[in-house]
């Protein structure tokens, strides 16, 4: 890792530009077969982050709570990994297993995350990966609790995050994007990509 912070591995720029422009070629495939939506909140909260998934299982939340299931909301099957995304994985995840889910996480300007923790996989063992493409965004990194000293780093375009062992449960969110930053979209934004075991 090209950082580390409080056990949060960095890996800065390790997609080159022909490598985010392919897989960003492979998500359009991704978007078109099952398409993004708002989350809702348990609350009832529309979220302001849009989302879809690919994999045997993918990240739905509605009233009902938060989950994994094998369809996405509309009813269709979630499209498979793109290869390019699992070479990523197979990369740096240092895991046993392969993911079983990719959530597709797409900000557009003013779109954030709140402060949460990533706690309805099957097994925390297993890593988290994350693929930062597009708008920079500058990423939150707490504590295994809510509360206390928080750090802050920008995530930019190529980035590969991989939260691993005593990190994986720590809080985290994205407070804002830098506009403009990348001309990788069409329309600007980010994609945020997070291979996970979920199951
Ligand atoms: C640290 N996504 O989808 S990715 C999420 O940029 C999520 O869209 C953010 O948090 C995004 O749940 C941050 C980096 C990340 C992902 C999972 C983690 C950091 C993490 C799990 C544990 C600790
Ligand atoms: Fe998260």
């Amino acid at each position: 890792p090209t950082l580390n912070i409080r056990g949060v591995a960095l890996f800065q720029g390790l997609l080159d530009r022909a490598a985010q422009e392919a897989m960003v070629r492979e998500l359009r495939e991704v978007v078109a077969a099952a398409p993004l939506f708002r989350p809702e909140t348990r609350r009832g909260q529309k979220m302001s982050v849009r989302m879809t998934s690919a994999g045997s299982v993918g990240w739905v939340s509605d009233r009902r709570g938060y989950r994994y299931q094998e369809a996405h909301p509309e009813g269709m099957a979630w499209p498979p990994i793109p290869p390019s995304v699992r070479a990523v994985w197979e990369t740096v995840a240092g895991a046993s297993r392969p993911p079983d889910c990719c959530l597709v996480n797409f900000y557009d300007e003013g779109a954030r995350m709140g402060l949460h923790q990533d706690r309805d996989e099957a097994d925390f063992d297993q890593p988290v990966v994350s693929i930062s493409l597009g708008d920079d965004a500058l990423f939150r990194i707490g504590n295994l609790t809510r509360g206390g000293r928080t750090e802050s780093v920008w995530l930019k375009s190529g980035d590969v995050v991989v939260m691993g062992g005593p990190a994986r449960l720590v809080f985290h969110g994205i407070d804002r994007l830098r506009p403009g930053s990348s001309n990788l979209l069409a329309g600007g934004g980010r994609l945020n990509l997070t291979l996970r075991v979920a199951h």
